[in-house]
C-alpha cells in the first residue's frame, strides 16, 4: 500500500484536496503514507455507497404469521399507513379485512430523501382453527424456501442479472395470542421450526385487551418461556458481533416481545388525525408509546436495524439453505430444467 502511495507521488506531488465530503481522522489519517501525501480519501466509500443505494434502491420483505384473527391483517395495513408510507397510501376507510384465505404480498415502493425502498408484507393465512395442527407450519416454510430457491437459481446463471430482486423473507412477525397465561405449545413449535430458516421477531397481537401490568408481566413470562424452550427469536444473541452491539441489542431483547395494536382507521384526537382503535373509553392511539409499542417494533425494523436483518437473512438463512441445496445435489449448482423442478419441490 504504501508503495502504491509512493509510486504515487511520482506523478502527483501536490497534496490533494479534501473533497467536500466532512471527514473523520481515520486510521488512514495518522498512517505513514498520509504522512507524505495529506487526506487520501478512503472515508468517501461511505459517500459513494450512499450514492449507489440511491440510485438502485433496495427491498425489504416482511412476513406476518399466527393464528387466526389475532390481527395480522390489520397490522400489515396499519405498517403502510403509518408514519412508513403515509403519503403513498390510499385506502377506502370502509372496506372491512376479511379472513385471509392465501399467502399474499402487498407491496410498495417507499421513497423518502431520494431513497427508495420497496417494502413488501407477505400476509399468511391465520392457523390454528382445524383439530390437527400438525403441518401448518409447512406452507410458511415452503414459501420461505421458495424464495430462497429463486435467489440461488438467479446466482447460478451464466448469465446472472446485475442486481438479483430479492423477494426473501427478511424477518417473520410471529402473532402471540394475549391470553396473559402462557405460549400454546403450537406457537413453541411453529418458533422453534421456523427460527432457523428465518429471523423470528415476536409480537403480542392486541395488546390494547391488557392492563399496564398483565402486559409487563405476560411479557415478562413469553419471555422466560422462550428462552426455556432454546427458541433464537431476532436479534439472535449468537450474532451479536461486539460489545456495543451485544449492549445495544440486549436493551432490545429485554423490551421483546413488542406489544403492539394495529389499525387503519384514523380519528381525530386533540385536533390531530391519528391511526386508532376507538373504544367507550377513549382513542387507543396505534403510533403513541404510552398506549402500544407499535412505534418501537416499526423503529426497530426500519430505523437501527433493517439492514442487519438483511445482512443475517443472506449470511446466515440464505447460506445455511443453499449450503443444503448444493450439497444434496453432489456439489453441483441446481439445474433449471423442467424436469429436475420435482425434484427440487420435494427437497424443500
Ligand atoms: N382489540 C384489537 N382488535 C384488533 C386488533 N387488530 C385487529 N383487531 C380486530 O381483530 C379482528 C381480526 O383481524 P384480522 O386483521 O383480520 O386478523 P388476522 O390475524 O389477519 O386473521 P386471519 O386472516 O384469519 O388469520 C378484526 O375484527 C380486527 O378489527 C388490535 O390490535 N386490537
Ligand atoms: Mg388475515
Amino acid at each position: 500500500f504504501q508503495m502504491g502511495l509512493a509510486a504515487m507521488s511520482e506523478v502527483v506531488p501536490e497534496p490533494r484536496q479534501k473533497p467536500t465530503v466532512p471527514a473523520k481522522p481515520t486510521c488512514a489519517n495518522i498512517s505513514m503514507g498520509s504522512q507524505l501525501l495529506g487526506y487520501v480519501g478512503i472515508d468517501t466509500i461511505i459517500e459513494q455507497m450512499r450514492k449507489k443505494t440511491m440510485k438502485t434502491g433496495f427491498d425489504f420483505n416482511i412476513m406476518v404469521v399466527g393464528q387466526s384473527g389475532l390481527g395480522k391483517s390489520t397490522l400489515v395495513n396499519t405498517l403502510f399507513k403509518s408514519q412508513v408510507s403515509r403519503k403513498s397510501s390510499s385506502w377506502n376507510r370502509e372496506e372491512k379485512i376479511p379472513k385471509t384465505v392465501e399467502i399474499k404480498a402487498v407491496n410498495h415502493v417507499i421513497e423518502e430523501g431520494g431513497v427508495k425502498m420497496k417494502l413488501t408484507v407477505i400476509d399468511t393465512p391465520g392457523f390454528g382453527d382445524q383439530i390437527n395442527n400438525e403441518n401448518c407450519c409447512d406452507p410458511i416454510e415452503k414459501y420461505i424456501n421458495e424464495q430462497y430457491e429463486k435467489f440461488l437459481k438467479e446466482e447460478v446463471n451464466i448469465a446472472r442479472k446485475k442486481r438479483i430482486p430479492d423477494t426473501r423473507v427478511h424477518c417473520c412477525m410471529y402473532f402471540i395470542s394475549p391470553t396473559g397465561h402462557s405460549l400454546r405449545p403450537l406457537d413453541v413449535e411453529f418458533m422453534r421450526h421456523l427460527s432457523k430458516v428465518v429471523n423470528i421477531i415476536p409480537v403480542i397481537a392486541k395488546s390494547d385487551t391488557m392492563t399496564v401490568e398483565e402486559k409487563h408481566d405476560f411479557k415478562q413470562r413469553v419471555r422466560k418461556e422462550l428462552e426455556f424452550n432454546g427458541i433464537e427469536f431476532y436479534p439472535q444473541k449468537e450474532f451479536d458481533e461486539d460489545m456495543e452491539d451485544k449492549a445495544e441489542n440486549d436493551k432490545i431483547r429485554e423490551m421483546m416481545p413488542f406489544a403492539v395494536v394495529g389499525s387503519d382507521k384514523e380519528y381525530q384526537v386533540n385536533g390531530k388525525r391519528v391511526l386508532g382503535r376507538k373504544t367507550p373509553w377513549g382513542v387507543v392511539e396505534v403510533e403513541n408509546l404510552n398506549h402500544c409499542e407499535f412505534g418501537l417494533l416499526r423503529d426497530f425494523l426500519i430505523r437501527s436495524h433493517l439492514q442487519d436483518l438483511k445482512e443475517v437473512t443472506h449470511n446466515i438463512h440464505y447460506e445455511t439453505y443453499r449450503a443444503k441445496r448444493l450439497n444434496d445435489n453432489g456439489g453441483l449448482p441446481p439445474v433449471n430444467n423442467p424436469d429436475s423442478e420435482e425434484q427440487h419441490e420435494s427437497n424443500l
